[in-house]
C-alpha cells in the first residue's frame, strides 16, 4: 500500500482535490443542504454549479443518472461508490484512502 503523502490536499501537480474517504464524507455531508442523509438530482447539481462551468447543470443531472443505480432520484449510502466515482471524474477530487 502506498502512501502518498507528499501532496497536500488541492496541491497535487495535476490540479485534482486530494482528499481521503473521510473528507469526502464530510464534503458530501455539505452538500446535503436539507440535511435529508440522501444527495438528491439539485443538490448534486448544486455542488458541480459551485465548482463552475457552463454545463454544470447538465452534467450533474447527467451524473446523478449514473450514480443514480435504482432511479430514485437519490444516492443512498448503498451508491456511495458510484458518487465517489463521480467525483473523481466531474469534481475533479481525488480520494485516497488508508
Ligand atoms: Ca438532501
Amino acid at each position: 500500500m502506498v502512501h502518498r503523502t507528499q501532496y497536500k490536499t488541492g496541491g497535487r501537480p495535476d490540479g485534482k482535490t486530494q482528499m481521503t474517504m473521510t473528507e469526502f464524507k464530510k464534503f458530501i455531508d455539505t452538500l446535503d443542504t436539507n440535511k435529508d442523509g440522501v444527495i438528491s438530482a439539485e443538490e448534486l447539481s448544486q455542488a458541480v454549479r459551485k465548482r463552475g462551468g457552463w454545463f454544470a447543470t447538465w452534467k450533474g443531472n447527467r451524473a446523478l443518472k449514473s450514480a443514480d443505480a435504482n432511479v430514485n432520484g437519490y444516492v443512498d449510502e448503498n451508491e456511495f461508490p458510484k458518487l465517489v466515482a463521480f467525483a473523481e471524474k466531474e469534481l475533479n477530487v481525488v480520494i485516497v484512502e488508508y
